[in-house]
């Protein structure tokens, strides 16, 4: 086992970010048999769930004349514009059928804003909204935060990166891990990580 201070966090490992889905990351669905495996030697168990309403601002599909993973300027920043992905019910923003999901302490949703996209599990991308999964961590005692799933250089990096900032340890087991890897977004993460003190094993 590991301390009962240490906490596994599984993001996004949702249909949609799998093979046949609307985001379908490459080999997404590689990560589930490992982190099946991980899941009995964690203490506290916290999943992720990209979680939007139908129409929501980071679908390409809200604004005229743009396409999917084109940038736009949103009010907190530049922000990419997503395929229609994890909308609330629907079978892809379900977890992977083959995850083991019943072990899970807490599923935090995030995403459910209409005009502001979360990729990180613990703010929306105004780095300012809490998800909450802060302060459950904390009254939990956990010092160190572990993170696998989807997609390496969107939703764990930026988990990863405000749990660090947050003052948790924290590590990303890339093996356990699959990316998007838009214009270099992959390596641009594995730099940010580095920089910001989380271990990458
Ligand atoms: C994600 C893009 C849009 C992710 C979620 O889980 O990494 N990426 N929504
Ligand atoms: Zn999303």
């Amino acid at each position: 086992m590991r301390p009962a201070t240490e906490a596994l966090l599984v993001i996004d490992v949702q249909n949609d970010f799998c093979a046949g889905g609307a985001l379908a990351v490459p080999e997404g669905d590689a990560v589930v048999p490992g982190i099946n495996d991980l899941l009995d030697s964690f203490a506290v168990r916290v999943f992720t769930q990209d979680w939007h309403p139908a129409g929501h601002a980071s679908f390409a599909s809200q604004h005229d004349g743009r396409a999917p993973l084109e940038v736009m300027e949103f009010p907190y920043g530049p922000q990419v514009l997503w395929p229609n992905h994890c909308v609330q019910g629907s079978h892809g923003a379900a977890f992977h059928p083959d995850l083991r999901t019943d072990p899970a302490d807490v599923v935090i949703r995030k995403g459910f804003r209409r005009d502001i996209d979360s990729y990180s599990a613990f703010f929306e991308n105004d780095h300012q909204t809490p998800t909450g999964l802060e302060g459950y961590l904390r009254s939990r005692d956990v010092e160190s935060v572990v993170c696998v799933g989807l997609a390496t250089d969107f939703c764990v990096n930026f988990s990863a990166l405000d749990a660090a900032r947050l003052g948790f340890r924290t590590s990303v087991i890339e093996s356990l891990c699959r990316g998007i890897d838009l214009d270099g977004s992959l390596e641009a993460a594995r730099g940010g990580l580095y920089e910001a003190g989380v271990a990458l094993d």
